[in-house]
């Protein structure tokens, strides 16, 4: 009888470990690779995410990616995740990647994004631009003419981002709207130089049209996007449309490569979760370009001030 108890205690035992394993599978000790881009938030999120997944025993790496090229890399397996794909810069990369195989697509956060031209309020105000936010005021000479700079040629100037985010969509929507006799694109080396420009315009009350996107530092501190046509799928010049459209209220998605859930599986079912608001990432922004924090500290500080909403992610 004893020998049939200890018998049966270390079937427990084992039967015990066995399924314990399969419950909980511990992380490989591998560094998970974060990617890190060129605008604010993202850095801080990648930041807010390692310290997440350092929370549970992780490791993690940080690397600096081509915003498109990254969703190549990660199906390739050189990069774990990509934890804010914006569906108007991105959605085409992401989209190619994923149909080829490799790239997992892990759901959206709760904020929804818009990534266009737009301009400070103030600007509303002056007689800059009569009739802005609707984009037919940008057919008026005199529009144009206050929004040029020593380096537009005399016409109006429109400031993008870097060309890495959406290539050429900007100077493709000038000629398609009929505005490319008035206006010109300036591609800025940075999103620095986007918020620099703000400053300086009001300064010298000339008129500044810049490339913004929300979520950001700058929701609800007085920026507009212009209404352009409404965008349907396939109204861009690279999906064969006539580029006469505005950009998408767009998703922000995440993205695994497929080998992630199989190394971390404890980390994957909580980036699987995570999910962040429009004012969660505005706010991860604002640390950085308002209150001038590095990266790294905007996201010990996010982290330890919104505790309840990233514990929820890990439970
Ligand atoms: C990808 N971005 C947020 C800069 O538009």
């Amino acid at each position: 009888m004893r020998k049939i108890i200890s018998l049966l205690s270390a079937f427990f035992v084992v039967a015990s470990i066995t399924l314990g394993t399969a419950a909980y599978a511990a992380d490989s000790k591998k560094p998970i690779r974060i990617p890190t881009h060129n605008w604010s938030s993202q850095i801080v999120m990648a930041y807010v995410i390692g310290g997440i997944f350092e929370s549970i025993g992780n490791n993690v790496e940080y690397v600096p990616a081509d915003s498109n090229a990254v969703y190549e890399a990660i199906r390739q397996g050189d990069v774990d995740i990509s934890h804010e794909v914006w569906q108007s810069a991105f959605g085409k990369s992401f989209d190619n990647a994923r149909d080829a195989g490799g790239l997992l697509d892990w759901g959206d956060h709760e904020a929804r994004t818009l990534e266009d031209m737009g301009f400070p309020n103030w600007i509303m105000d002056t007689d800059l631009c009569p009739g802005l936010p609707d984009w037919t005021a940008l057919k008026n000479p005199d529009c144009a003419a206050n929004f040029a700079t020593p380096d537009s040629g005399g016409k109006g100037r429109w400031l993008e981002g870097p060309q890495s985010w959406h290539g050429d969509l900007m100077p493709q929507r000038l000629e398609a709207l009929g505005l490319d006799d008035l206006w010109m694109v300036k591609f800025a080396g940075g999103a620095d130089a986007l918020w620099a420009d703000l400053a300086a315009a009001e300064k010298e009350q000339r008129g500044s049209i810049i490339f913004n996107w929300t979520p950001n530092f700058t929701d609800g501190a007085g920026f507009t996007f212009i209404d352009f046509p409404p965008y349907y799928d396939g109204c861009r010049p690279v999906d064969g449309g006539d580029g006469k459209c505005g950009s998408p209220d767009g998703y922000l998605k995440k993205a695994v490569y497929e080998g992630f859930p199989k190394t971390h599986p404890q980390a994957a079912e909580i980036f699987k979760k995570m999910s962040f608001t429009t004012s969660h990432i505005g706010a991860m922004a604002a640390l950085v370009d308002t209150d001038k924090m590095t990266h790294e500290d905007a996201a010990k500080k996010w982290l330890s001030d919104n505790e309840s909403v990233w514990k929820a992610f890990v439970n």
